[in-house]
């Protein structure tokens, strides 16, 4: 069964989406995706305390790095929190929706949750064409400066394969749709990760320069790292993409420079642990990293 301190199966995030939806219909609804390669159903979670309001939208992704678990148990915290929170309704969801698709690559994530040998996949679990091998870099595969920095073109690539063609995989393809179908509202846009605690924005396809609005992002990033912090968390690394490393074709990228999503970022959740992350730590780390949840939520609601 479903434990929001645990890594939990994707049928059992299902489950708890589905239970979720039914116990808090004023405020959670889930919006039907598609199914991903291997045909799982895929759902948008939608917190709004007042839908035909048009409020900003903060949409919040994890899981696209299958190895990377800490990022979808945070997510699920999240629409706990925002769900279950008496007061979250006078502040969080106040003049604010939160969109949250806890689950993008549920293939690769249930593959590395099937046997220890396995428990280091990183892609998607799409068939190749042109080889025998399997799985694309989601992360590389956003239709922005596609494959111009820090991929590989060999689809037997473990980490770095970019896909055949720019949205090749169904996964990165739903969330372009979402992106662009709330492209107006969409103000902050999240990709929850576990590498490093590190907290990036744009540009991630180079590191020789920054947009025009970097000190507005830095800003942000860095009240989010302070409100961690101060809850006894470690700070965030906070700096743009491609300072860290060049690589194309991030969502991060594709929001911000395809979509005009004002604000966006990759925020690698990992709190000293990479990406075999101790479940034990989750109910110390996931309520710190929730204050920093706050903290961007205050941040959109302040210049929206
Ligand atoms: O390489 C990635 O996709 C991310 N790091 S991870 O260790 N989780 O794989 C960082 C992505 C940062 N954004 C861009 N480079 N666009
Ligand atoms: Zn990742």
């Amino acid at each position: 069964a479903f434990n929001v301190y645990d890594f939990n199966s994707f049928a059992a995030i299902q489950e708890y989406l589905e239970t979720a939806a039914r116990r808090h219909p004023q405020l959670l609804t889930l919006q039907n995706l598609g199914t991903s390669y291997q045909g799982r159903r895929m759902k948008l979670a939608k917190i709004s305390s007042d839908p035909s309001a048009g409020n900003p939208i903060i949409f919040i992704d994890a899981g696209i790095h299958a190895r990377e678990w800490v990022a979808p148990a945070m997510a699920l915290y999240l629409i706990h929190r925002l769900t279950n929170d008496p007061d979250a309704i006078h502040n969080e969801l106040k003049g604010v929706d939160w969109y949250i698709l806890p689950v993008v690559n549920p293939d690769g994530y249930e593959f590395t949750r099937s046997n220890k040998s396995n428990r280091l996949w990183r892609k998607t679990r799409s068939k190749s064409k042109s080889s025998d091998c399997f799985g694309v870099d989601g992360n590389r595969n956003y239709g922005f400066k596609w494959a111009v920095s820090g991929v590989s073109n060999n689809p037997c690539d473990k980490e770095t394969y970019a896909g055949p063609k720019p949205f090749s995989e169904p996964e990165t393809l739903m969330v372009r749709s979402i992106m662009m179908e709330n492209a107006k509202r969409l103000k902050l846009y999240v990709s929850l990760h576990s590498y490093g605690q590190y907290l990036v924005y744009p540009w991630g396809y180079t590191g020789e320069f920054l947009p025009k609005q970097w000190k507005k992002l830095d800003s942000l990033a860095r009240s989010v790292s302070d409100a961690v912090q101060r809850a006894g968390g470690k700070p965030f690394k906070v700096m743009s993409a491609g300072k860290w490393y060049a690589a194309a074709g991030g969502s991060d990228d594709y929001a911000f420079g395809a979509v005009g999503v004002p604000y966006s970022y990759t925020m690698e959740l990992t709190s000293g642990h990479e990406f075999i992350f101790p479940r034990a730590l989750l109910p110390t780390v996931l309520p710190q990293f929730y204050e920093g949840f706050k903290a961007f939520g205050a941040g959109i609601r302040k210049e929206f």
